[in-house]
């Protein structure tokens, strides 16, 4: 009996890992069991997230344990909505399908024909994060689309212009702050977006305890409204107005103060904002928000004289018509309110894995458009195009047509505008391959399906989350299973090597040795003289697995690395592989003006762009009040909403949905709507809506709470599971419905080529 005992004991084993499913990075403890995961649990010893977990860490072990989880690789040979049309094939099969029908294409319709989308898991694994880029030069198509044009890409724009750099996020430095205004995030339900802080509940609660205050900003009182202060209600779609409010109240009552970063904005900039944002009074930006003048007034009197305060806004600010002006004006409001780049305001993290700061000189700065989408001429941003376009660019018929799409890790089908219309265009196309683990909505329509192994079989080190998070913290973590799959960052190579002519059976060794070779020699670039060769880096590489030799040669160069040894005491492989709970590099430094890349070496404060684009916001400040009016004048019981989307911390986009823990119990999607509405309406508690919109309709459950405040509606999205062809067996029994059949891609934020996913004019009727 003793000896069975040791003998199951002998085979426990404990694996520490970074949950690798949202952007908060919590620490996993994970205890394997005779080969299979027993138990995850929060890391209590995590040096970031301390014990935290959500309800979604622990399913890495449905995850795992998927039957419907694809583990090879698969070949259509019939219709997409039959599921038996599928046949399991060799990796080497596969490749060479690609090979030769992709070349096809690619060589009768030029290299345009193909489109690739790449969705959001890409950065929550080391695979995508750092051989994408290698499958997007090999493609070198015009046609990259990705989850940045549904989600953050006005925040890369308004950095771009404002810092010289897409990726110079600033982060509310949570906590240390003494004031958090939070506009359209619910990090009770998100765990937080471009703004890494495991347990970010717990760390607003902490912003409370030490005597701070909490404003949430939303047409719905969510759970962090609740918990919040202050809440308030906004009409969908108008944060810039009110931000432009806020910024207006500052100049008039001359609470400007730029703090330690005024050195290094031009004072003529100061001015252009103060004339930009003058016709956004606290009364005309009332009529439109339907924020009070003395609550707006109020408000940035307080953000003024806090000791220290972070505006913090995300998918309700950005997915909506002018999403890059609110994301600018959040950074503004902490730079002129002297909280950009100080403690306890908004701060730039600096990763591990990032480049060493330099010393401050102008840089290239940012800009967009250097080609535009074919049909509708939309600007090219960071060279991609909005994915809101990519139905028209298979449907519409002429030389540079999209023929064929790949999409790696993405579902856009559930996750993109106008989403019924696209499913029907990916019908059409002549080849599709989809690097996914799942056979669904979007990945039956490909004609190959490569499937990456589980999370727990590969190595792990946030690439995209660490230079976004409230710490600077560094953290890898080994793979915990054994799997007969290639890694993902192997498929991806084969990929690039198929897509640039070396064919199906070149060696992936080659792409690694390229992206190795080409990261060692940036980060030598400003060495001059004491540079050191690449290959004599290489030979001092301690990890073995290539995505891991990467993040070893990145972090050994950056900003706490050991210089491959000019630093003895800093960060190596080993102190990676030693530290399983992760090493903490400590708070967020100031790096103004480091982190500037303008062409100027200033903070930007006005740009062009932004400045042009005003104008559009004043012109809408003028027509929005009369359209309400209207609305109320009219006198007919109105039947137009504004609808809004939610997230539930329970789901995770579109496809956590086959995890039967996640999704058991109450129905969750379905149609919010204030008591009043429904009444008008004559909608009840639990049925049925038709909901239209000027592109789609769809027949929703009715859920009627007096949550979501008055004139709008809430769907959530990443539902509408109930399509056929897909094999994702506990997702079909709670099927819910694909909002984006009713938002529109022909209406864009044009600065980000953002779509717009909230404020959708939508009619409703008992169904
Ligand atoms: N109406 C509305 N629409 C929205 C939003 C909204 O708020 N409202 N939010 C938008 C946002 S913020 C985002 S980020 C997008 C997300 O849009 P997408 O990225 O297109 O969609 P996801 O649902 O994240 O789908 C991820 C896909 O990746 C697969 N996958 C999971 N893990 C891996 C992996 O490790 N490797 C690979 N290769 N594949 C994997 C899944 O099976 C799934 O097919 O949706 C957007 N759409
Ligand atoms: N559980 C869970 N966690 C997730 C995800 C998930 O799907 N599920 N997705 C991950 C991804 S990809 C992302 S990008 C993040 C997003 O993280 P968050 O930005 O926190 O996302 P949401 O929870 O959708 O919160 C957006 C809020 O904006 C509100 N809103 C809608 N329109 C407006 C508006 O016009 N103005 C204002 N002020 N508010 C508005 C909505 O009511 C909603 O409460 O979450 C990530 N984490
Ligand atoms: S909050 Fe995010 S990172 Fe933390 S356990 Fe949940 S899904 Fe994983
Ligand atoms: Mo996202």
């Amino acid at each position: 009996m003793n000896d069975v005992r040791d003998a199951i004991d002998a085979e426990t084993a404990i694996h520490y890992r970074t949950c690798p499913l949202c952007e908060a990075t919590c620490g996993l403890e994970i205890t394997m069991k005779g080969g299979s995961v027993a138990r995850i649990r929060g890391d209590r010893d995590d040096v970031f997230s301390h014990g935290f977990l959500c309800p979604k860490g622990s399913t890495l072990k449905q995850l795992h344990e998927d039957p419907d989880r694809l583990r090879a690789p698969m070949i259509r040979r019939g219709s997409p909505d039959d599921p038996e049309s599928w046949e399991a094939v060799s990796w080497d099969d596969a490749f060479a399908e690609i090979e030769q029908r992709l070349l096809t294409v690619m060589g009768e319709h030029g290299r345009d024909a193909l489109a690739l989308y790449l969705g959001n898991p890409n950065v929550h694994n080391l695979g995508g994060a750092l051989y994408n880029r290698a499958v997007l030069r090999a493609a070198a198509t015009k046609n990259i689309y990705s989850a940045s044009t549904v989600d953050q890409m006005p925040k890369h724009v308004s950095s771009g212009l404002l810092f010289g750099s897409p990726d110079a996020i600033p982060v509310p430095d949570l906590d240390r702050t003494d004031h958090l205004l939070m506009l359209g995030a619910n990090p009770w339900e998100s765990n937080g977006s471009l703004c890494t802080a495991p347990d970010f509940p717990g760390r607003v609660k902490a912003i409370q305890e030490r005597g701070g205050k909490v404003v949430v900003v939303d047409p719905r009182r969510t759970r962090t409204a609740k918990e919040a202060d202050e809440h308030l209600f906004i009409r969908p779609g108008t944060d810039a107005f009110l931000l432009c409010g806020l910024l207006h109240v500052l100049f008039a009552e001359g609470l400007v103060s730029l703090g330690d970063v005024i050195d290094h904005v031009d004072a003529a900039a100061v001015d252009a904002v103060r004339a930009a944002v003058e016709p956004f009074t606290a009364a005309g930006v009332a009529a439109v928000t339907g924020i009070d003048a003395a609550t707006i007034e109020r408000l940035a009197r307080e953000l003024a004289v806090a000791a220290s305060a972070a505006v913090y806004g995300r998918i309700g600010t950005h997915t909506v018509a002018f999403g890059t002006l609110a994301s600018w004006a959040v950074d503004a409001l902490n730079l002129l309110t002297g909280n950009l780049d100080r403690p306890g305001g908004a701060m730039f993290p600096l990763a591990a894995h990032a480049s060493k700061p330099r010393p401050p000189k102008p840089g290239r700065g940012f800009s967009t458009g250097r080609h535009t989408s074919r049909v509708k001429g939309y600007p090219e941003v960071r060279s991609e195009l909005p994915v809101a376009t990519l139905a028209d660019e298979i449907e519409t018929v002429g030389e540079g047509q999209v023929r064929a799409v790949i999409t790696i890790a993405g579902n856009p089908v559930l996750s993109t505008p106008d989403s019924g219309r696209l499913a029907a265009a990916l019908a059409t196309l002549d080849f599709m391959v989809s690097v996914d683990p799942y056979l669904n909505e979007t990945t039956r329509f490909a004609h190959v399906i490569l499937p990456p192994p589980s999370p727990l079989a590969r190595s792990h080190y946030d690439v995209a989350f660490t230079t976004l998070s409230v710490r600077n913290v560094a953290n890898w973590s080994e793979p915990i299973v054994d799997t007969d799959q290639p890694q993902e960052h192997e498929i991806l190579a084969r990929l690039a090597l198929v897509l640039g002519g070396q064919g199906a059976g070149a060696d992936p060794a080659i792409v690694d040795e390229l992206l190795l070779h080409g990261a060692l020699e940036r980060s030598q670039k400003d060495r001059n003289g004491s540079a050191r060769p690449a290959a004599e880096l290489v030979a001092l590489l301690e990890a073995t697995e290539p995505t891991d030799r990467l993040i070893e040669a990145l972090v050994r160069c950056g900003p706490y690395g050991d210089g491959f040894g000019e630093n003895p005491d800093g960060l190596n492989f080993s102190s990676l592989r030693d530290n399983p709970h992760g090493i903490d590099l400590g708070p967020l430094q100031p790096r103004v003006p480091e982190v500037l890349r303008t062409t100027s070496g200033t903070i930007e404060l006005a740009p062009p762009a932004i400045m042009e684009d005003m104008r559009r916001l004043v012109r809408a400040l003028e027509e929005l009040p009369a359209e309400t009016a209207e609305h109320a004048a009219d006198g007919s019981p109105d039947t137009t909403m504004l609808l809004v989307g939610r997230r539930h911390v329970r789901s995770n986009n579109s496809w956590m949905h086959n995890v039967n823990v996640l999704v058991k119990g109450k129905e969750r999607c379905t149609l919010q709507i204030n008591p009043a509405d429904a009444s008008r309406l004559g909608l009840d508690d639990g049925g049925s809506a038709k909901v239209a919109s000027s592109v789609g309709s769809l027949v929703a459950v009715v859920e009627v709470t007096s949550d979501v405040m008055p004139g709008v509606v809430s769907l959530p999205h990443g539902w509408g599971h109930a399509q056929p062809g897909t094999r994702l067996s506990i997702a079909a029994e709670h099927a819910g419905v694909n909002t984006n059949v009713l938002t529109d891609g022909a209406v864009l934020d044009p600065l980000s080529g953002n779509a717009v996913l909230n404020a959708i004019p939508v009619t409703l009727a008992p169904a």
